[in-house]
This record gives C-alpha cells, sequence and structure tokens, in this order.
C-alpha cells in the first residue's frame, strides 16, 4: 500500500505491529475530521459510543469502559529498562527481553477481527523545538478519537518527522481486557510503549503518561529539560503585567480546577484575570534569560468529571458542553445528556449509572464512577491562555507544590532557596484517590507528584532537579500549598476553588519581593493579615489555625521523611539530606 510517510521506521514499526496483532485492515489516521467523523458513526453503529444530545451537546458522545478497567493501574505499570537499578526504588521493573516476549504473548493475533489505527501525533504544537512526535497504533475507536482531542493528530507529524526523524513508538491493544494480563510497559531507552489488556484513559492514551511524563522524564535528564506532573497558568494583572506558575499535584487534586479558576468578584472587579496554559503536564526547559520556560504538550483535557459544577469550575464545564468524550459519567435518558454526583443538585430522578444500571438517588451507589472523565478540547476553555499555542512556551515566576493533607501541611509556605524547594516537593505526601486502582485516602508520599510518572531512578530525578536549578540563573521561587485541611469534624478549613486566588496573589507577591513573610521551622508562611479576606467564607481565626506550623508535628514528619528518603541510598543528593537536617533540628529548637 502507499504509506502517507516515507519515514522506514515509521514503515517498519506499523509493519511489526500488524504482524503481531494480526488486524483484519490497518487504517492511518490522517487527522482530517471527515476520517474522525466517520470512526465516530463506526463506534456508534457499534455500541462503543454512544451520541448525545446534539442540541445540548453537540459533538459529544458518551463511552463506558469494562467495570474492571476503570483507573490506572499502578502495580501493573513497569519501567523496562537494562539495569534494574535505573528504574529505582519506586517503579515495578521488568527487564525488557522478558517484557517484550510477555507482551508478544500477551498480543499476538488479538487484533484478529479487528482494525489496526496508525496515529501519528505531536506532543506540544507541530513545529515547536519543544515538541516530539510519537506514533501510536491502536485497535480501538474509542483511543483514536480520545487522542485526536488530547494530542494534535495527523499527517503534520510526518512531515516534522521527515525520512529519518525518530519518533516515539506506542503499541496499544485491548486484548480481552483480562485484568489478569493488563500491563503497561515502558522501553525508556528504546522510546518505546506497550499497553495490553485495559481501554481506560491514562492506561491507554499513550501520548499522556506514558510518554508525556515517563518516557519524556527519560528523555528530559537525557537531555537537560524536565516533564512535570504540572498545571500552568497565568495570572494577568489589572496594569496588564502577565505573571505565570506551574503546579504539580497528584491525580484528582483539583489540578484542573486550579487552573481554570476564576478570581474572587472583587479580584475581577479590579481587572484580575487567571487563564489556563494547561491543566496536567509541563514540559520545562531553560531560556537564553536563565528563566525556566514551560509548555503543555498536551491539546484538551482528560478531567474528573465529578464535583465539576457552573460553580465549582465553570469553564471546565463550558469546555465539555461540545466536541467531548464522556467516560463512565451517567446518562440522563429523558433527554439524552449526562450527569455526574455534584453537577446539579438535586441529582435527576432517574438516570442510567456507569454500569447501564437503572439509577435514582435512592439506590445508594454513585451514578458515576468517582473517576469518570470528560476528554474536552482545550479550544473549547474559555479561559485558555494566548499562549497555549506559542512555539515557546511561558516564563515561570512561581512552582508550586501541593497534596490533599488532612494536618501537618499549612495552607501556604515558600521554600528558603532553589534546593531547598527541591526538599519540598520531594517530601510530598498525599491521600490517594480514584484516579488510580487501591484504596482511596490513604497517606502515601508522592515527590513532585511524579510517583506513578517517574521513567527513572526518583533518586537521580532529585539530583536532576538540583541540577536544573542550577542550570538556571533566575529560576522560579518554589511554594508549596495544602488546599485540603480539615477540622476536628473532618470539615475542610478552607474553601478553596476560586479563594485560591487569594494565596497566589501572595505566591505572586512574595515573587517581587512585595510581602513580608514569617520565617518558620519549615520555610516562610504568610501572616494572616497578608491573605485577602474580603468577601470569604474563613475567618482570620481558621486562617491562622492553617497557617500554624506545628513544630510537634513536623518533627515527627522529619522522622517519617527520613524513613522514606532511605531507599534512596546513595542516590539521594546531599542538598536534600542538609535539608532534613535542618528540619529536624528546626523542630527541636
Ligand atoms: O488517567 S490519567 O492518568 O490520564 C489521569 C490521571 O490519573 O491523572
Ligand atoms: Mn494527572
Amino acid at each position: 500500500m502507499a504509506y502517507p510517510t516515507a519515514n522506514k521506521k515509521v514503515i517498519a514499526f506499523v509493519e511489526e505491529s500488524a504482524k503481531l496483532g494480526c488486524p483484519d485492515n490497518v487504517v492511518w489516521i490522517d487527522g482530517s475530521s471527515e476520517q474522525l467523523e466517520q470512526l465516530r458513526s463506526e463506534a456508534c453503529a457499534t455500541g462503543e459510543m454512544i451520541k448525545l444530545n446534539q442540541e445540548k451537546l453537540p459533538g459529544c458522545y458518551y463511552h463506558r469502559t469494562a467495570q474492571n478497567d476503570v483507573a490506572r493501574v499502578e502495580d501493573r505499570t513497569f519501567i523496562c529498562c537494562r539495569e534494574k537499578e535505573n528504574a529505582g526504588p519506586t517503579n515495578n521493573w521488568m527487564d525488557p527481553k522478558e517484557a517484550y516476549a510477555m507482551c508478544a504473548e500477551i498480543a499476538r493475533g488479538k487484533m484478529k477481527g479487528r482494525t489496526m489505527y496508525v496515529i501519528p501525533y505531536s506532543m506540544g504544537v507541530v513545529g515547536s523545538p519543544f515538541s516530539k512526535i510519537g506514533v501510536e497504533v491502536t485497535d480501538s475507536i474509542y483511543v483514536v478519537l480520545n487522542m485526536a482531542i488530547m494530542t494534535r493528530v495527523g499527517n503534520a507529524c510526518f512531515e516534522q518527522l521527515g525520512p529519518d526523524g525518530d519518533f516515539v513508538k506506542g503499541y496499544h491493544s485491548k486484548c480481552d481486557i483480562d485484568p489478569e494480563k493488563r500491563y503497561i510497559m515502558h522501553f525508556p531507552e528504546d522510546d518505546t510503549i506497550i499497553s495490553v489488556n485495559s481501554g481506560y484513559g491514562g492506561n491507554v492514551l499513550l501520548g499522556k503518561k506514558c510518554f508525556a511524563l515517563r518516557i519524556a522524564s527519560y528523555l528530559g535528564r537525557k537531555e537537560g529539560w524536565m516533564a512535570e506532573h504540572m498545571l500552568i497558568l497565568g495570572v494577568t494583572y489589572p496594569d496588564g503585567r502577565k505573571k505565570y506558575l506551574a503546579a504539580a499535584f497528584p491525580s484528582a487534586c483539583g489540578k484542573t480546577n486550579l487552573a481554570m479558576l476564576i478570581p474572587p468578584k472583587h479580584y475581577r472587579d479590579l481587572g484580575y484575570k487567571v487563564e489556563c496554559v494547561g491543566d496536567d503536564i509541563a514540559w520545562i526547559r531553560v531560556g537564553e534569560d536563565g528563566r525556566l520556560w514551560a509548555v503543555n504538550p498536551e491539546n484538551g483535557f482528560f478531567g474528573v468529571a465529578p464535583g465539576t459544577n457552573e460553580k465549582s469550575n465553570p469553564n471546565a464545564l463550558a469546555a465539555t458542553r461540545k466536541n467531548t468524550i464522556f467516560t463512565n459519567v451517567a446518562l440522563d435518558p429523558s433527554d439524552n445528556t449526562v450527569w455526574w454526583e455534584g453537577l446539579t443538585k438535586p441529582a435527576p430522578a432517574h438516570l442510567i449509572d456507569w454500569l447501564g444500571n437503572e439509577w435514582t438517588p435512592d439506590s445508594g451507589v454513585k451514578a458515576a464512577h468517582p473517576n469518570s472523565r470528560f476528554t474536552a478540547p482545550a479550544v473549547g476553555c474559555p479561559c485558555l491562555s494566548d499562549a497555549f499555542n506559542s512555539k515557546e512556551g511561558v516564563p515561570l515566576d512561581a512552582i508550586v507544590f501541593g497534596g490533599r493533607r488532612a494536618t501537618t501541611t499549612p495552607l501556604c509556605y515558600q521554600s528558603r532557596d532553589w534546593d531547598h524547594g527541591v526538599f519540598v516537593g520531594s517530601i510530598m505526601s498525599s491521600e490517594t484517590t480514584a484516579a488510580a486502582t487501591g484504596a482511596t485516602g490513604v497517606l502515601r508520599h508522592d515527590p513532585m507528584a511524579m510517583k506513578p510518572f517517574c521513567g527513572y531512578d526518583m533518586g537521580d530525578y532529585f539530583a536532576h532537579w538540583i541540577e536544573m536549578g542550577k542550570k538556571a540563573s533566575n529560576p522560579p521561587k518554589i511554594f508549596n500549598v495544602n488546599w485540603f485541611r480539615q477540622d476536628e469534624n473532618g470539615e475542610f478549613m478552607w474553601p478553596g476553588f476560586g479563594d485560591n486566588m487569594r494565596v497566589l496573589d501572595w505566591i505572586l507577591k512574595r515573587c517581587e519581593n512585595a510581602v513580608d513573610a514569617r520565617e518558620t521551622a519549615i520555610g516562610y508562611v504568610p501572616y494572616a493579615e497578608d491573605i485577602d479576606l474580603e468577601d470569604i467564607d474563613c475567618t482570620k481565626e481558621t486562617l491562622e489555625k492553617i497557617l500554624y506550623v506545628d513544630k510537634a508535628r513536623w518533627s515527627a514528619e522529619a522522622d517519617e521523611i527520613a524513613s522514606f528518603y532511605k531507599q534512596f541510598g546513595d542516590k539521594l543528593p546531599a542538598e536534600l539530606k542538609e535539608s532534613l537536617a535542618t528540619l529536624k533540628k528546626n523542630c527541636e529548637a
């Protein structure tokens, strides 16, 4: 057949893949709207997708995954580098030879009776020096249509690649959606990803976590840049100045909400605006000016649906009203639209739940899966930044880390300097969420929110962070936030959402030395009077409580960190050891 590319490596990869999977046909995705529309009709004809009410939700579709396939599977995700040691203590490892052989055995012939689609895609604006090309083969139309939202798909990627360019290879096959044979395998030394027996987002949209974080973090270390699990947002001031920050939070901790935040009314009245550059992933480089510059390599949002509503995140909600794919939410059969917990109150009287069962508010189960998702094109977001398509990205003033912590970690604090900031990121811990399989609400260490996504030894990753600070003559300031403090009754003490603007405001003021801070055992903490409390549902007394640094708790935390750090052995940078010793000493003083 005639191929849409002369790139021999692409052709060889596709031919090998077809030999393994034995599909009935091979279809090359060209990125045209006609081809995608054809695939949508096909998916609707087979029941893989349902067309939603096209008046209320134009271009929107609905999909259910298998019941056993609703989240990332961290225990079945592997880094397959030649030396086990290079995967580090926080990753599952398998020998690449063994992993290739095992996957081939699992995947062999599993595309029989199916079509194999070849998706050329770009992470980042096609033609930007930041961008990288991938080719994913898959036997799932759902994957094609999601990739066409989340990445820049089509023949322009082949033009960019040229006859000899390298790309990240991704092989995905649903196989039998057998959870016992589900594997998400990364071969960073070969720029290769293999995903078998899943049809769920983070396991199968290989441009996202697999490429843009696991493979890219490995490439970043080799090539001197960073791939991070971070949103990127811009704040425009009343005088027109713009400032940008990147923020790392674990999955399902509100990155999309923060990235699309609407400031409180009195900020808006003054002319403050927040714009979204990205909600999940940042690729960061040192610019000629010595600052760190960030791009969002994605082209859409794969956001958590439950809790998204007109109040919590009107921008995300607006983005989902057009050309969106909904996965595992509930269907409202009265008008063929979608619903999820928190969308409206009260809940509709009758729905079809994410499992396809009749549902009423008395059913005693959730109508939408807690990790149900929307896949929405970035262009549909009303607060999308002008810089979204910028080839250079945006310069960062601040980097923010944050987790879900009921106690101990204050609302906000600033690190003393870059190296201490790396420490602050490395000691992040957070309560687990429904974004990954396993128990939720369990406190675990999640350095830089990268525990599930770092493609190499995390000790080396910390060292790479320290190194990046040395390479940047004017690096961003580093902060930590915690929106999730709870009182004795388990009630959240900080209202969060748009009110987080008040904390961002303090952070950006600190970046220009425009506000004082209190030096504490853990770093610089805001004075309560410097956090704007106009028209907020939070008293100064409560604010003081959540800004308080409890040395006894932090001393215990330091011991905990010491035992967490042990696993990194010699790879733990001296700078982090020093910061830990300082923390311990400060807590005893
Ligand atoms: O499922 S994804 O990995 O794409 C989303 C997430 O868990 O952050
Ligand atoms: Mn994420």
